[in-house]
């Protein structure tokens, strides 16, 4: 496969170069700096970048508009309701222009303190990151935290007003994907495909377009941490188009048992892994750096594109960043990363 990281970073520097002939002449000077060099502790972005091209799935992969296949990679924040302060400016150039990441997933939990306290309060924070991201030339995944209560149905009504009002306003960019239920859990396969078949149209009213990331069974697990396999949902698959199905993995608890059970389903339907982390399920203790490089290798061979949890300085060893770190920085290099970001932060730039 070509390497579509390095295409789209390309196709985001011709864009920046673009936009600095047109903003300002002075912008070109500052636009050929070099943004990955680690020592630069501010990765200032010169001038704001054009959205990347709009994405499609094409087969079993995500395709851009001529049709190349591209694996995007990246990471998530944590919660916005606990950890707002660790996606400020200066956290989001280094995560775009320091570790060089092609997508963003912006973690909204809807319990747990987060969007049903709030319905407008967190919307416009969305709002307002999607704008940032998009500025700094990535894609961006709209996640909706759903995790307890397990049955996506529950905030059905919140999704449709929530996704109503960001598709409108976001569809337009290209680079939006909407997640629309991070991990269902303790509910069928039918009660999910069900979620999904209803909130999919709300999202197509608003934006025809956009790619849509379907949770599975069993936290995401495609029912593997269950009593099923990838197979319930291949052979009862959402009836839509543009549509791709998660897949979560914690490399230290989910062994060859899940691998396996990935690489069968990405043969057969378009899969993203739209959260995974280095060590137990739980986002700690020690991180399995061996499994999580066979997990690397297999979703570069097949295309699957993913998104590491998380892009916090929570104490768990899941969060990149040592505790205290945020909001102050600094986020570039390597000086506060624990193990699991030192390790992220390389297979993020190798690509
Ligand atoms: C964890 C957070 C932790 C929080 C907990 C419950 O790290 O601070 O208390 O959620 O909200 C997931 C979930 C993700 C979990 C993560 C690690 O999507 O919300 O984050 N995880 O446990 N699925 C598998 C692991």
């Amino acid at each position: 496969m070509t390497p579509p990281s390095r295409r789209r970073r390309l196709l985001a520097l011709l864009a920046t170069l673009a936009a600095a002939l047109i903003i300002t002449p002075l912008g070109i000077a500052a636009a050929s700096a070099d943004d990955n060099d680690a020592s630069d502790t501010t990765a200032e972005a010169p001038v704001a970048q054009a959205a990347p091209p709009a994405l499609h799935v094409c087969g079993t992969t995500l395709c851009d508009p001529s049709g190349n296949e591209v694996q995007l990679r990246g990471m998530s924040t944590h919660g916005l309701q606990w950890y707002s302060q660790c996606v400020n400016d200066a956290s989001l150039d280094a995560l775009a222009y320091d570790w060089g990441a092609d997508v963003v997933r912006l973690s909204m939990y809807i319990q747990e303190g987060g969007y049903e306290t709030d319905p407008a309060g967190f919307t416009s924070r969305m709002h307002n990151l999607i704008e940032e991201v998009t500025e700094r030339g990535q894609y961006v995944i709209v996640d909706w935290h759903m995790l307890s209560p397990g049955d996506p149905n529950y905030n059905l009504e919140r999704a449709k007003t929530f996704f109503t009002e960001i598709a409108a306003a976001h569809g337009d960019k290209g680079n939006v994907f909407y997640e629309v239920a991070n991990e269902p859990n303790g509910v069928s396969w039918s009660s999910i495909k069900s979620y999904h078949e209803q909130i999919i149209p709300v999202i197509r009213a608003q934006d025809p377009d956009g790619v849509i990331l379907l949770g599975t069974p069993d936290w995401s697990s495609l029912g593997l941490s269950g009593s099923t396999n990838e197979q319930e949902v291949i052979s009862n698959q959402v009836n839509a188009s543009n549509i791709m199905y998660t897949f979560h993995f914690y490399a230290a608890s989910h062994d060859d048992y899940y691998l396996n059970g990935l690489s069968r389903a990405a043969d057969q339907i378009p899969m993203f892994v739209t959260e995974f982390g280095t060590q137990q399920y739980t986002g700690d203790g020690p991180n399995d750096f061996a499994m999580s490089q066979r997990y690397l290798d297999l979703m570069e061979d097949k295309g699957i594109s993913w998104v590491n949890w998380n892009y916090s300085d929570d104490h768990r060893s899941g969060a990149v960043f040592d505790t205290g770190t945020c909001p102050g920085g600094p986020f570039t290099g390597t000086s506060n990363l624990k193990d699991a970001g030192e390790w992220i932060r390389a297979r993020i730039q190798e690509g």
